[in-house]
């Protein structure tokens, strides 16, 4: 089945939106297979963001990415990776479509509030650099007891 790899950047956990966006792909029908807050070293952070080294940002990119925890999250489903896209909006929160993450939270495109893999091959390489093999979960939802 297809995963993605999703993070909420530092704006959205100082903004206490996780459990928003977190609700979001729950609604929407995918399954949260990893998770973990995390403080992103530097290295890293240059490693996920390789393809903008050469930008002007790039520097302000890393330092803001760097600059507080992130949320990351491993989502599967059918399409994840383009749905999810879809559902986070256009990089500009100025352009992106109310509705979606960005264009109901987010002002500048700098501070965007979240990341998502933009492809198959990139949602397999980024969450390869977040998780260990045995973070990501993969489990049926039951039909048992205990869901009411
Ligand atoms: P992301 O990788 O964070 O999910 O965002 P994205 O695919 O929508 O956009 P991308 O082109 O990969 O850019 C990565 C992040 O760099 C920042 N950026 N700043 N100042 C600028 O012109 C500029 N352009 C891009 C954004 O925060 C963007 O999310
Ligand atoms: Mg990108």
């Amino acid at each position: 089945m297809e995963k993605t790899f999703i993070m909420v950047k530092p704006d959205g956990v100082q903004r206490n939106l996780v459990g928003e966006i977190v609700s979001r792909f729950e609604a929407k029908g995918f399954q949260l297979v990893g998770a973990k807050l995390k403080h992103i070293p530097t290295e890293l952070a240059e490693q996920h963001y390789g393809e903008h080294k050469e930008k002007p940002f790039f520097g302000e990119l890393v330092d803001f990415i760097t600059s507080g925890p992130v949320f990351a999250m491993v989502w599967q489903g059918e399409n994840v990776v383009k749905t999810a896209r879809n559902m986070m909006g256009k990089t500009n929160p100025g352009e992106a479509a109310p509705g979606t993450i960005r264009g109901d939270f987010g002002l500048t495109v700098g501070k965007n509030v979240i990341h998502g893999s933009d492809s198959l091959e990139s949602a397999e390489r980024e969450i390869n650099l977040f998780f260990n093999e045995e973070d990501v979960l993969l489990y049926d939802k039951q039909d048992s007891a205990w869901i009411y």
